[in-house]
């Protein structure tokens, strides 16, 4: 009897015990792997959300592991950068750049509101323009890294940064916040492009969220 007690006890504890929760989790994808195809494939979104995303997270929350980083969001800590690790550069950053990434991709994409294409026409002449000069700035990124679309002082601006490195960083020339990112690793794309960066970048507007991108417009302002 007193054992059953015991045992009855000891499980209720259980269920009762908060969970121990990392402190950076892997966010959900918010549409199912083969909903951006064809512009990027099934395969391709799987390995990159469930084995590269999921590793910067894991990473990430090893690096951070008992120092006084506990508890501070991401941004916090990107913002301050210089004074950290490279792994919390690294896994940080690649945190943050995939979690916006999935956001500002959708099925379906609708296109810019008028508001927001009168913005793109006023800072960079067309839509078509604003287009050609990411894409470029996309394609020539040597290496390893990402195209932006970033609100600095106010004013849309493209940049790029190599590696996991973003504008929210305090090491970056030109900082910002992030309302558009492009990956362009190859691990983004080469199941399907090959060498072909162009190819996948012409295709990736097919799927950009705008409404998303103007709703992050907003906030930034
Ligand atoms: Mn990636």
């Amino acid at each position: 009897m007193k054992f059953k007690s015991f045992v009855i006890a000891g499980a209720l504890l259980l269920m009762l015990a908060p969970s121990v929760k990392a402190q950076f989790t892997l966010p959900d994808l918010p549409y199912a792997f083969d909903a951006l195809e064809p512009a990027i494939d099934r395969e391709t979104m799987q390995i990159h959300h469930d084995k590269h995303h999921a590793g910067y997270v894991t990473k990430l929350n090893d690096a951070v592991k008992g120092t006084a980083l506990a508890n501070q969001s991401i941004e916090k800590i990107l913002g301050s950068i210089s004074k950290y690790s490279s792994a919390i550069r690294n896994n940080g950053g690649g945190h943050y750049n995939h979690s916006l990434f999935w956001q500002v991709m959708a099925p379906n994409a609708q296109a810019p509101s008028a508001d927001f294409s009168k913005v793109i026409d006023q800072t960079f002449g067309s839509m078509d323009k604003f287009k050609k000069a990411f894409a470029d700035s996309a394609a020539t990124r040597f290496g390893s890294g990402w195209a932006w679309l970033i609100v600095q002082k106010g004013k849309l601006k493209i940049t790029t940064t190599p590696n996991q490195d973003n504008p929210l960083m305090d090491i970056v020339k030109e900082k910002g916040t992030p309302i558009l990112a492009l990956d362009v690793w190859e691990h983004a794309y080469y199941l399907k492009y090959q060498n072909k960066r162009p190819d996948y970048i012409s295709n990736w507007w097919t799927i950009v969220n705008w409404p998303e991108v103007e709703r992050r417009y907003k906030q930034s302002k």
